[in-house]
């Protein structure tokens, strides 16, 4: 049953503990997912984010929807939240002073995108607004710490929520690796990813975890046998508004004064 990993059994063999809900840019009451396949909505296109796209919902798992950029092929499918931040009703995008895009790969050439775009409205049905959760606040700074255990979307397979460790951290970043797997999943991400649940979410949603892998399992000792980590080297610092560009912008406006030069009075 893939709903049903014995989290409780697996910290207590592997002697560790779940990154508490505080850590995770996620509601503590996960939102119900109203949508349901066919209807459209607007979405940013993850291969171009400056453009905002028409998707159609696909698929839906627990409060993710699998959605497919109108005017692109089956191939490029991507999953978000119902509380994402990137998905809209149809409307917000000119609502608010822009212009629907053709996806990255348009199947037409582009002078037929005006045509292909009223097509593929028309008739068509439309998420309602309200099913469009509230994106849920950002905890303030990193709070993971190495060795915490998580639930994580494997990003080369997206369908998939595996059991996952906090292997190293960063600064605002937290490298995910997958337990059981070799390292070719791990990945580097923000505090404040939309790809990280706590544990037992899951099983909270109605959203399949993929338990651990084979790989180092069954050697000496504990079923889980935990591996070296390569852990290649983490994002360079991004700047953001209360980050330190953000203070070195603010001490280069300061006046010059014997206060702030460091001068002794
Ligand atoms: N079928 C794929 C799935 C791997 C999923 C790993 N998730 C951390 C494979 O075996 O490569």
């Amino acid at each position: 049953n893939p709903y049903t990993f014995a989290w409780e059994d697996y910290l207590g063999e592997t002697g560790s503990v779940g990154a508490p809900q505080v850590c995770f840019k996620q509601h503590a009451n996960p939102p119900k997912n109203e949508f349901h396949c066919g209807v459209k909505l607007e979405a940013q296109d993850p291969r171009n984010l400056t453009s905002t796209c028409i998707a159609t919902v696909v698929g839906v798992i627990g409060p993710r929807l699998r959605l497919r950029l109108d005017g692109s092929d089956n191939k490029n499918d991507f999953w978000r939240l119902v509380d994402s931040n990137d998905i809209h009703p149809i409307g917000h995008c000119e609502s608010s002073g822009g212009m629907l895009q053709p996806p990255l790969g348009f199947r037409m050439n582009a002078s037929s995108w005006r045509t292909f775009l009223l097509k593929t409205l028309t008739g068509a049905e439309t998420a309602s607004s309200c099913c469009f959760k509230k994106e849920p606040l950002s905890p303030r700074y990193n709070m993971f710490r190495i060795g915490q255990k998580l639930e994580a979307v494997d990003r080369k397979n997206p369908h998939l929520i595996c059991a996952a460790t906090v292997g190293a951290v960063n600064n605002d970043s937290i490298f995910v690796t997958f337990d059981g797997w070799k390292g070719a999943f791990d990945y580097w991400c923000r505090y404040d990813s939309r790809d990280i649940f706590p544990v037992g979410f899951c099983a909270a949603v109605g959203h399949p975890l993929q338990p651990p892998g084979q790989k180092f399992a069954l050697t000496s000792g504990s079923r889980f046998k935990s591996r070296v980590l390569n852990i290649p080297p983490p994002p360079p610092l991004q700047s953001s508004s209360t980050g330190i560009d953000k203070l070195s912008t603010e001490i280069g406006k300061l006046p010059i004064s014997s206060s702030n030069t460091g001068a002794k009075v």
